[in-house]
């Protein structure tokens, strides 16, 4: 879960016109604060994707959080905490997540196969970086909280953002 503020939500939902399956060049939304919270929905055959870019998240797996009682952050159900045990040196600065609705029911999808991705266009054009997608639920939240993503490490700039669900695909361009 990353909490949203009201006005930066509305925002996005006003002004991204996002694109789904494929299609290219989508609006760069801005978001109204410097670590406010991207929240950009998009229809993908069928399925709601919707992309939540907020400040780094607490992740604990359901053990430690059983353990050390936290009161925010996420429980991971699956997948690797991003500088986790072994993993190096956590830089990350924000969680990157998605949250993927079937579009007939409007409730989550079941087991879906999620590959994410960001490539930074500018200030500099790099590769893409694949985002080791852990399953995660909100502390507090319900299986309805149930999404996908990780922290990750994104300083200012412009990015593409790509989400394959199942045979579903939807590109987002996120100013941070
Ligand atoms: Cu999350």
């Amino acid at each position: 879960m990353i909490k949203t503020y009201g006005a930066a939500m509305f925002a996005a939902v006003l002004i991204a016109l996002p694109s789904a399956v494929g299609a290219a060049g989508t609006p760069a939304h801005r978001p109204s604060m410097g670590m406010g919270t991207v929240t950009i929905p998009v229809t993908a055959g069928s399925y709601r994707i919707t992309l939540m870019i907020g400040p780094r998240e607490a992740m604990y797996t359901q053990a430690q959080a059983r353990r050390s009682h936290p009161t925010t952050g996420e429980i991971m159900l699956r997948g690797a905490i991003m500088g986790g045990m072994g993993m190096g040196m956590d830089l990350s600065n924000r969680h990157l997540e998605v949250h993927v609705l079937d579009r007939r029911t409007m409730r989550p999808a079941r087991n879906p196969m999620i590959s994410i991705t960001y490539q930074p266009l500018s200030p500099v054009m790099m590769r893409p970086v694949q985002v080791p997608v852990a399953v995660m639920v909100g502390l507090s939240m319900d299986m309805s909280d149930i999404h996908y993503g990780n922290n990750v490490s994104m300083s200012g700039g412009t990015y593409r953002v790509s989400v394959h669900v199942n045979q579903a695909y939807a590109t987002y361009t996120v100013r941070l």
